[in-house]
């Protein structure tokens, strides 16, 4: 452990406000708040800085298409992803948004620096450009598609600074050799190293085609071009200039996902090297998320949401899941099936019920107090052994961020636990002063192996794992508890248990998965990437209603309004949806075939007296689900008082079945 503390400085990427977090972002989040979590218990003073990288074209673009000024588009985005964060138990120490005055003025001030040192110069550059990555694309032929994202490239010339990025080719070069570990994986370091000696090319950082950016003083309309802007907000968030007065730059480890590592280990380094700052000590670029073997994105409709699947399992159980299953730096990836079989049988069967029958056993036997162990068997011993040695082995894992590992190791020593339960049988001993004895030994062994449990997996699980430090009637908090000081036989005898409580509660795989996509259905429907309006009223203090104000401008075209196609239909048949007391399933007949609809109006119409009704019907919805019923159009109807209650929009006249709302 270090003597006085000692910092330790980490940092997701500062993640863009055009669409708001998935699965994927939330993994590097979580990975950053796990060791954050893992550091403090090493006794380190840490920072973790998370944040949003707020200019450039695509959200000029997507303000605009909101109707709103760039700055309140911003500032509605950054408090959705601030929000979702909270929500979600991530403890962020700063977050830094790359509007900050105080990362305006570092971006500045480091510009100014490598100005002076000579690595800035004015001059043209022509490119093929990617708008939506805000990158030009080396090599790329005009009309090409961009190579990532497979969109148009435009052609695009103008007035740039650049950066001297191939005066760095040698210093670069020199700093990969002397900090082996500054890239890690090794595959990504060697994919990098690579690409150094091919030769690097000077890089423009300021473009004068955007307006919303951060202005190069004294040169506008140059404003800064992404990278040097974003890179710098891990810099900004510390300080900036006075970066020193805070004591945390270079940073300990910035993690990233391997679509931006060049721009970490190669433009970030040169850039600090330039302005003759301190280097990151290192960047940990780890691997995808898949769903159904695809990158995750918004643009291919395949996106998971971290709140739905917090809100049915808890949070923990989708950091555990993304930590176990993934080797960290590989891809891997993830279904809703393989996520809720490990809910089931590592955390309801196995840490949840080791808790709870340790408990159940202590509280039954001993009223509810830790027993002082009697004479050890070699069993015992073994099992301490086990879990004494598996402290040592975990914390190297984690060290090396192999969290998969670490967890596994976890893990078989609570399988070792069960199976030391079953064989001993503490509830088949009598209560003779022996068989008292002996179940004294197993329980205290027992509720010990899990106090170590709790502490280890901790940094991965800490809403669960404080519940079973609570369990063991510990009064100090878990997050301060250091783990250098955890050793086998510190669970005091005589300690009271705290309350009982289900940690993790089994759940029917189906209906799980169906209740989490119905809720991911309702967050995607009913939120909207860009945030409300300026003439919307403020949203709900809820984070959850924060997230998702849909965008409404204050005047549409005709053309808008010609997209939604609206029809009269008749409902046919109207049933409830079991598990679902607010949704009708209707069927509808709107002239040329029969949809299957919900309609959220359960509370206050009766089915039966729905049937043959006509309605105004929107019917070229995209489909979704609904608490697991498909939706194949939406039924118009008006909301009413302050809970909003459906009437129905009907016709006074006999209006044919089909005909067009115009
Ligand atoms: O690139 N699997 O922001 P961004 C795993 N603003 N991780 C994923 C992922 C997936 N499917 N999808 C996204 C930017 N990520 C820049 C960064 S930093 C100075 C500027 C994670 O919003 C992963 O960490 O596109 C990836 O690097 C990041 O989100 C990209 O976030």
């Amino acid at each position: 452990m270090p003597e006085r503390k000692e910092k330790f400085y980490l940092t997701t990427p500062i993640y863009y406000t055009n669409g708001l977090p998935h699965l994927g972002h939330t993994y590097t989040t979580v990975v950053c708040d796990t060791v954050r979590r893992y550091k403090r218990m090493r006794g380190y003073d840490v920072v973790m800085t998370t944040g949003t990288d707020e200019h450039g074209v695509n959200v000029e673009r997507a303000a605009k298409k909101a109707g709103i000024p760039e700055r309140e588009f911003v500032a509605n985005m950054a408090e959705a992803w601030r929000a979702l964060w909270d929500e979600l138990g991530i403890t962020a120490d700063e977050f830094v948004r790359t509007t900050d005055l105080e990362h305006v003025r570092t971006v500045q001030w480091l510009f100014k620096r490598c100005r002076e040192n000579g690595y800035v110069y004015k001059g043209h550059y022509t490119g093929q450009y990617c708008i939506y990555d805000n990158a030009f694309v080396n090599d790329a032929k005009p009309g090409e598609n961009c190579p990532d994202c497979g969109r148009p490239l435009e052609t695009l010339t103008e007035e740039n600074y650049f950066f001297k990025l191939s005066a760095f080719q040698k210093p670069l070069l020199d700093f990969y050799r002397k900090n082996p570990d500054f890239i890690q994986p090794e595959s990504r370091r060697n994919e990098i190293v690579t690409f150094v000696q091919g030769g690097l090319k000077d890089l423009s950082i300021t473009r004068t085609t955007i307006r919303w950016g951060i202005p190069v003083p004294g040169e506008e309309p140059h404003v800064f071009y992404v990278w040097f802007d974003a890179l710098t907000a891990y810099l900004s968030a510390v300080g900036g200039p006075d970066y020193e007065k805070r004591g945390m730059w270079p940073a300990d480890v910035h993690f990233v996902g391997k679509d931006i590592i060049r721009f970490h280990t190669v433009y970030w380094p040169a850039f600090l090297m330039a302005a003759m700052l301190p280097l990151p000590k290192q960047v940990w670029a780890h691997g995808w998320f898949l769903m159904d073997a695809a990158k995750m994105s918004k643009s291919k409709g395949n996106v998971v949401l971290p709140r739905p699947i917090a809100n049915m399992l808890g949070m923990d159980a989708l950091r555990y899941f993304m930590l176990r299953e993934v080797v960290f730096g590989q891809d891997g990836n993830f279904s809703y099936d393989s996520l809720v079989t490990r809910y089931n049988s590592d955390l309801a069967n196995g840490l949840g019920n080791l808790a709870s029958r340790t408990a159940a056993l202590i509280e039954k036997n001993f009223a509810g107090k830790v027993p002082k162990p009697a004479q050890r068997q070699p069993q015992d011993d073994a099992l301490a052994k086990e879990a004494q040695s598996a402290i040592g082995e975990v914390l190297e894992r984690y060290d090396k961020m192999e969290f998969a590992r670490a967890l596994e190791a976890i893990w078989a020593v609570i399988a070792a636990a069960d199976k030391y339960l079953t064989t001993e049988q503490p509830w088949a001993l009598g209560t003779s002063e022996e068989g008292q004895a002996r179940k004294a030994t197993i329980l205290w062994t027992t509720a010990e192996l899990l106090r170590i449990v709790a502490a280890l997996a901790h940094p991965v699980l800490p809403d669960s794992t404080a519940k079973v430090w609570a369990l063991l009637g510990q009064t100090t908090s878990l997050d301060s508890l250091e783990l250098d000081g955890l050793r086998w036989g510190q669970l005091v005898p005589g300690t009271a248990l705290g309350k009982s409580q289900t940690l993790f509660p089994r759940v029917e795989k189906t209906e799980a998965i169906e209740r989490i996509e119905s809720m991911a259905n309702e967050e995607l429907n009913s939120t909207s990437a860009a945030p409300k309006p300026a003439s919307a009223p403020a949203a709900p203090a809820t984070p959850a209603a924060a997230v998702g104000v849909p965008a409404v401008p204050d005047k549409i075209a005709i053309e808008d309004f010609a997209k939604v196609e609206m029809r009269v239909g008749q409902i046919k048949t109207a049933e409830r949806i079991v598990g679902a007391d607010k949704l009708l399933k209707l069927t509808v007949d709107i002239g040329t075939e029969i949809r299957q609809i919900c309609a959220g109006i359960a509370q206050y119409y009766e089915p039966e007296a729905l049937i043959g009704r006509k309605v105004a019907v929107v019917v070229n919805l995209a489909p979704r689900k609904l608490r697991g019923v498909e939706s194949n159009g939406m039924i118009i109807a008006a909301s009413v008082g302050p809970e909003g209650r459906p009437v129905l929009a009907g016709f006074l006249e006999d209006v044919e079945v089909g005909a067009r709302l115009k």
